[in-house]
């Protein structure tokens, strides 16, 4: 009798799941090379060419490759901080806009093969390839479309040459997870030796359709950056933040290649737009990309660097934090520093979550389906999310931590292959037996992180009030972060 009341339970509850469809997607959905890039969160850029040398920013392009001297280029150093420091990947600015190329190019002089470093017989790319195999980091390129050292540029000849130069770096490097195309295009440079200004039309002179498909017949799992996607899109400033509502999607006739649009959109994205595109926050660690020793002192603080972690990462965007490696060829002791003090603190504060024990109720659920229900969000597991009925598109969830407990960050995880949904939530505390709000915000996404000042109450009330679909939440968690002190 007993085994058939079990069978019949166990009949009833498969026929519930069966019965219960996921919801279906809404809008543009991320790709795969898109689900994986978002789970990366954070990694480090790395300018280090010419202008490390020359002390500038953007080199004229007549810079001798004499200039080219590292006395200690390590990168097995770079990949040892930024593994330590959480960092899941290195971007490398191959060539930047003066033209140097860190690899020996087959295409030009212009590059370490007519450097001293090693005699000529040097290879950054490759060295930093072995280094992020080492410690097990993805690698990115930066390959600049603007060149001021090339007789060619503005002719189609150049652009011969830059493709040839991106499938060099694409077959001969192993697998590259991020493709950087700048935005910073034409003016004056030396132009082998040509010393004029060289205006190009951004909109048609790379033909980046075709250049694109390079990337995809090379590299099919690299995603490429610009200010116009595909696959991820510039946050539209260079200071650390995304906008507060943070779309993932953007509309694809607003952002050709070259087309300047309204940066309110790169900061916080089209709601409803045509593709998925989400943000990256590029910042350095001191006010320039390159290594200055003036600004030795101008690294920047532990607060500084967090308010940086909540405005990218817990806003829906990515966060690549740039290291202008030294003229030694190595990341500054300096830069090293800060950016630990910035792991630790992030590791500690994100160390216990107190949604682990404590009991989830939702308002609703899916189809009354355990398959949806609200412990799915406390479960470590991605795959797994609470939802209601389809066209139900509000509902709460209430976290009871039995006892009063104190807390000042908020966690939240949409179930982005789904699509990018939320519109509209509040956040709400139970102190001294009344629901007191402590957040009214906008989207979620793939991650959101509220910061706010601690809070000691029994519950935790998620209210989901516009949605553009059903919700559909895969995590959240609750932490107490330390104190950070003023550095
Ligand atoms: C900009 C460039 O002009 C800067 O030099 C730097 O490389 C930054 C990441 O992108 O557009
Ligand atoms: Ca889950």
């Amino acid at each position: 009798m007993k085994r058939f009341i079990y069978l019949l339970l166990a009949f009833v509850f498969l026929v519930s799941c069966s019965q219960t469809p996921p919801p279906s997607p809404i809008g543009a959905v991320p790709s795969e090379r898109q689900l994986a890039w978002h789970e990366l969160g954070f990694y480090a850029f790395v300018h280090f060419n010419m202008n490390t040398f020359s002390d500038m920013e953007w080199g004229f392009g007549d810079e001798s490759p004499e200039l080219f001297n590292p006395t200690d280029l390590d990168c097995r150093q770079w990949a040892r901080v930024c593994k330590e420091a959480g960092m899941k990947g290195i971007i490398l600015t191959a060539k930047h806009h003066d033209g140097f190329c860190l690899w020996p190019s087959e295409y030009t002089e212009h590059s370490v093969k007519n450097s001293p470093w090693k005699n000529g017989n040097g290879d950054v790319v490759q060295e930093l390839r072995e280094a992020c195999d080492e410690y097990g980091l993805k690698m990115g390129l930066y390959l600049s479309p603007w060149d001021r050292n090339h007789a060619d540029y503005g002719t189609p000849e150049y652009i011969t040459y830059y493709r040839n130069q991106l499938r060099e770096l694409l077959t001969n490097y192993g697998d590259i997870f991020e493709v950087w195309f700048d935005g910073a295009n034409g003016g004056t440079g030396w132009y082998g030796g040509a010393n004029e200004k060289r205006k190009i039309d951004n909109r048609i002179y790379y033909d980046w359709e075709n250049t694109r498909e390079i990337v995809r017949e090379l590299q099919p799992n690299a995603c490429m950056f610009s200010d116009a996607g595909p696959d991820v899109r510039w946050v539209g400033n260079e200071q650390g933040w995304a906008g507060e509502t943070n779309w993932s999607t953007l509309n694809k006739e607003d952002f050709a290649p070259g087309l300047v649009s309204d940066l309110k959109f790169l900061q916080q994205g089209q709601e409803g737009g045509t593709h998925w595109v989400p943000a990256e926050v590029d910042v350095s660690i001191r006010p320039g990309w390159y290594y200055h020793p003036a600004q030795d002192d101008k690294v920047k603080t532990l607060p500084q660097l967090l308010d940086i972690y909540y405005n990218s990462i817990g806003r829906n965007a990515s966060f690549l934090l740039n290291f202008p490696v030294d003229t030694r060829g190595l990341i500054h002791e300096k830069d090293v520093e800060q950016v630990l003090k910035l792991a630790k603190t992030i590791k500690a504060d994100f160390a216990e979550n107190l949604v682990e024990g404590a009991k989830i109720k939702a308002s609703e659920i899916r189809g009354n389906s355990k398959v949806f229900r609200a412990e799915n969000l406390l479960d470590g597991n991605k795959e797994t999310y609470w939802s209601t009925d389809d066209g139900q598109t509000t509902g709460s969830l209430t976290v009871d931590f039995d006892e009063p407990t104190e807390f000042n960050r908020f966690l939240m995880q949409e179930y982005i292959k789904l699509g990018q949904r939320i519109q509209e939530f509040t956040l709400e505390a139970f102190i001294e037996n009344e629901w007191k709000e402590i957040a009214s915000e906008t989207t979620i996404g793939y991650k959101r992180i509220l910061r706010f000042p601690n809070v000691t109450a029994s519950k935790v009330r998620l209210n989901i009030q516009v949605s553009k679909a059903c919700p559909v939440i895969s995590e959240i968690g609750i932490y107490n972060a330390f104190e950070v002190p003023g550095d």
